[in-house]
């Protein structure tokens, strides 16, 4: 091991996200119960007692700094014998001088999700790493649910299932129930892609607009005004959701609109969902059969419904007719984007992987165990909890 390892006192990472803000946290996590030694030189509590005597939980205020007359004003909070929260002014100054501070005691400053990975898990820290991306609160609780051990708890039984000989069948079912969930656990810390296509002039840009609530994208009575792809992210019932407005698919020999028409179809291909537009005011086209044809899986919309139907029964009996003018089937289209991206809501307590290394390590195990190497199996689900150290590191750690 180093020196620098055997010196270090803990870690110390700031817990609120970089840049300005009202209030900074930054979390002290000792080796050993050293926080209360090495904090008393830098920490003067109101109360004049010395961290080691303040019981765990107690807020107490003072100054920080080795000269408490020229300190900043701090809040401490002990949360347990080994770890405390330092509040301070949310300005970068006063966070680096904390910092700095505790690095000359032999702290180390580390980001939050390193700290958190050492002493309370990797598979914890992951969870919280991507409960910090989530968007919505409903998307957030069910990462909140991994993180405080659904994850952890199904993991133990699974490797327990997996070294019995006689349990390899509930094992690799287990396993295909919790990877089925794998493209929902990613989008829990990223939004549901959905474009919407059409040719020009059907109405992308007013739907969009219509479904966001304000005015994101422009309109225009011209053809081929939508160039660039526009996006915006909303939710719906809970769902992130990122829109796609892009440019209307035509044969044109304008160079720009043409480039705009490439990055259209672009989009069309990875998105998770799509709406094909057509506008019912104007009988059908051989642009927007082949559109609806190319698209199966796309949910058609008859927009401009408030004009008339030109389509008659020619319209897809599943299309939903809408208008961006009157609001007609804005919240039917809600409703059937979120069924076709989200068609089954996990019950509660439902293991569920939340980033692509867990996805990638299950789909690892569920192999290795379907040709009946149990060990590569177990050796991929416990990679899952503890990553192991890469040989560069261990040569730097034993320098
Ligand atoms: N009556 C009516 N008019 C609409 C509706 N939706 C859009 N429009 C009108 O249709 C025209 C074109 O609308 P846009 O939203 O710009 O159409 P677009 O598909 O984005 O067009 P491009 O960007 O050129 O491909 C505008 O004049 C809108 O006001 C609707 O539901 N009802
Ligand atoms: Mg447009």
């Amino acid at each position: 091991m180093t020196q620098g390892v055997e010196r270090r006192a803990g870690t110390a990472a700031l817990l609120t996200p970089v840049g300005r803000g009202a209030v900074a946290t930054i979390r002290v996590e000792a080796e050993s119960s050293q926080v209360d030694l090495s904090i008393d030189e830098l920490f003067h509590a109101a109360n004049g007692q010395a961290l080691l005597q303040q019981p765990v939980g107690r807020i107490v205020f003072g100054r920080w700094g080795r000269d408490s007359t020229f300190g900043e004003d701090v809040v401490v909070c002990k949360r347990a014998i080994h770890h405390c929260e330092i509040h301070c002014h949310g300005g970068d100054a006063a966070v680096r001088r904390i910092l700095e501070d505790l690095a000359q005691a032999n702290f180390v400053t580390v980001p939050w999700q390193q700290q958190l990975s050492d002493f309370g898990g990797l598979l914890e820290s992951e969870c919280a790493d991507q409960l910090s991306r989530a968007t919505t609160w409903r998307t957030a609780e069910i990462l909140q649910e991994q993180a405080s051990g659904v994850l952890r708890d199904w993991l133990g039984k699974l490797l327990e299932l997996a070294a019995d000989h006689s349990s390899t069948e509930v094992a690799l079912a287990q396993l295909d129930s919790m990877l089925a969930w794998s493209r929902f656990g990613l989008h829990l810390s990223s939004p549901w892609h959905v474009v919407l296509t059409g040719r020009p002039n059907v109405g992308k840009s007013s739907l969009i607009n219509a479904l966001l609530g304000y005015q994101r994208a422009i309109v225009f009575d011209q053809p081929g005004t939508t160039r660039d792809v526009v996006t915006a992210e909303t939710a719906f019932d809970g769902w992130p959701v990122l829109l796609a407005d892009t440019a209307g698919l035509r044969e044109t020999s304008e160079e720009l609109e043409a480039a705009g028409i490439a990055m259209a179809r672009g989009q069309l291909e990875t998105a998770d969902a799509r709406l094909v537009l057509v506008d019912l005011s104007q009988p059908p086209t051989g642009e927007d059969e082949q559109l609806i044809s190319n698209w199966f899986d796309a949910i058609v919309i008859g927009h401009k419904c408030d004009l008339g139907d030109c389509w008659g029964t020619t319209l897809p009996a599943t299309a939903i007719k809408a208008s961006s003018v009157t609001g007609q089937g804005l919240d039917e289209i809600q409703q059937r984007l979120i069924k076709q991206v989200v068609p089954s809501i996990p019950a509660a307590g439902t293991a569920i992987p939340v980033n692509s290394r867990q996805v990638g390590l299950l789909g690892e195990a569920r192999q290795a165990l379907a040709t009946g190497n149990r060990d590569a199996a177990r050796d991929a689900l416990m990679r899952l909890l503890v990553e192991p150290v890469a040989d560069a590191d261990r040569v730097r750690d034993t320098e």
